[in-house]
Order: structure tokens, then C-alpha cells, then sequence
């Protein structure tokens, strides 16, 4: 008798390893800077998007993946903004992954971008797990959401680089300590730099365009 192979199927997450290093490839080839932009559905993704894409207008030009569950809704809204905007459909997926990231790659023309940003589907669990290929991971965690949340989700505050404070403006309406999201993100990750913004109000939002855009350049070499 011959020898009995059984077939043994890989690791998703290895998989999706490979998949991303090549995303990766491409974007530095083109030294495009990549940000992979998580958070839970309503913390304000697609508004710190369009506020972005404000202002970057003139300086830098920025291109959006959209991904969610279903409709292209949020791909419209940046569309308006003239940022050139592709939606993914997981249709069901909880998170985006290499593959779906490379697909929509086809439909882009990334010569004149010089920050694409992957809005991931919203949700603070697996979007963690699955790398892109970008070079930097940003989280957006919203005030009306809790200050409990780094507790409760800590591997999302760990592997990101950025996280967003985002709705400041709604502090004095609900229980939110802010002293305490930062102290629990710090200790879940000494290094992430944490800014506090209100899409509504626009406050703090400098602090951040100011960062991404010293990133960008540092990413393409320019002083
Ligand atoms: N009060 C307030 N509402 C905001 C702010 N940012 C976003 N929103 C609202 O929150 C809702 C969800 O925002 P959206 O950007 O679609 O979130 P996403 O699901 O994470 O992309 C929308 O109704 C926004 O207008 C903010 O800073 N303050
Ligand atoms: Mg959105």
C-alpha cells in the first residue's frame, strides 16, 4: 500500500500573512503610506475620513478602501469629499483581509496617491487578527462607547500605533472618563500615540492631520 497523504489545510491567518506581505510590497514599491482604520459601527470612521481628506486637499492626495458588511454608502460619502473611494462587500465577514484588500487594489490607480486609508468593518475583535499590509494600524474609540472598552478589547489597543478619541464634544453628556481611556490604553501599549477629537466640533483634529502628514513624508523620504 502507498503512502497515505492527508491533505492539511494551512492556517488561515498564514495565508493571510502572505497575502498582506504582498500588499505591502506594492505599497512601498509605490511608497504609498497605508493606514488599516478600525474601530466598533458609529465610533466615527468615515467622518475622520472626510474630515482628513479636508485637510489634505491641495497638499496630499488621499484614496479610501470602504469595507463593510453590505451597501456602498460610506465609498459615496468620501466620493462627494473627491477622494477616489472603492467599497468592499464582505457580505456577512466581520474584518477585511489580504485577499479582499488586493481585489480591490485592481480597481484604484494609485499612481498620483499618497495615503491610501482601509476602513475596516466595524468592530474592535477581528479586524485585530488580520493584517493588511499596511504600515500603520489606527483605532478610533468614541466617548459615548465607555471608558471600560481598553479592558474589554485590549488586543485592538495593543497592536495599534494611533488611537482616536473621537467625540469629545459629547463629554459632558455622557459617563465618560477620558484620564481613564488614556491610562488604560497606556498601559496596554506605552508607545501609542493618543489624540482627542470632535468630527463635529473639528477640535484636536489638527494635532492629528499634523502627524499623519509628518508620517507621509517621512514615508516618502522628504524632510
Ligand atoms: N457628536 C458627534 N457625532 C459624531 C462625531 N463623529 C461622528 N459622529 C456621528 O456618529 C455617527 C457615525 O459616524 P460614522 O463616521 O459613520 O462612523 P463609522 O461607522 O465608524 O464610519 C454619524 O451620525 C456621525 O455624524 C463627533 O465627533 N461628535
Ligand atoms: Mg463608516
Amino acid at each position: 500500500m502507498g503512502e497515505i497523504k492527508v491533505p492539511v489545510v494551512r492556517n488561515i491567518l498564514e495565508v493571510n500573512e502572505r497575502l498582506a506581505r504582498e500588499n505591502r510590497r506594492l505599497f512601498d514599491e509605490k511608497k504609498i503610506l497605508v493606514l488599516n482604520l478600525m474601530s466598533s459601527p458609529g465610533a466615527g470612521k468615515t467622518s475622520v475620513l472626510e474630515r482628513t481628506a479636508e485637510a489634505l486637499q491641495g497638499r496630499y492626495t488621499m484614496a479610501v478602501i470602504e469595507g463593510d458588511i453590505q451597501s456602498s454608502y460610506d465609498a459615496e460619502r468620501l466620493q462627494r469629499k473627491g477622494v477616489q473611494a472603492v467599497q468592499i462587500n464582505t457580505d456577512g465577514a466581520c474584518h477585511l483581509d489580504g485577499n479582499m484588500i488586493r481585489t480591490a487594489l485592481e480597481n484604484l490607480d494609485l499612481d498620483p496617491v499618497d495615503v491610501l486609508v482601509i476602513e475596516n468593518v466595524g468592530n474592535l475583535v477581528c479586524p485585530a487578527e488580520f493584517n493588511l499590509g499596511e504600515h500603520e494600524k489606527v483605532m478610533i474609540l468614541s466617548v459615548a462607547e465607555g471608558d471600560d472598552k481598553p479592558l474589554k478589547y485590549p488586543l485592538m489597543f495593543q497592536i495599534s500605533s494611533v488611537l482616536l478619541v473621537n467625540k469629545t464634544d459629547l463629554l459632558p453628556y455622557v459617563d465618560c472618563d477620558l484620564q481613564a481611556i488614556h491610562e488604560r490604553a497606556r498601559q496596554l501599549n506605552p508607545t501609542q500615540k493618543i489624540f482627542d477629537i470632535s468630527c463635529r466640533t473639528g477640535e484636536g483634529l489638527e494635532a492629528w492631520t499634523a502627524w499623519l502628514e509628518a508620517r507621509i513624508r517621512e514615508h516618502k523620504g522628504l524632510p
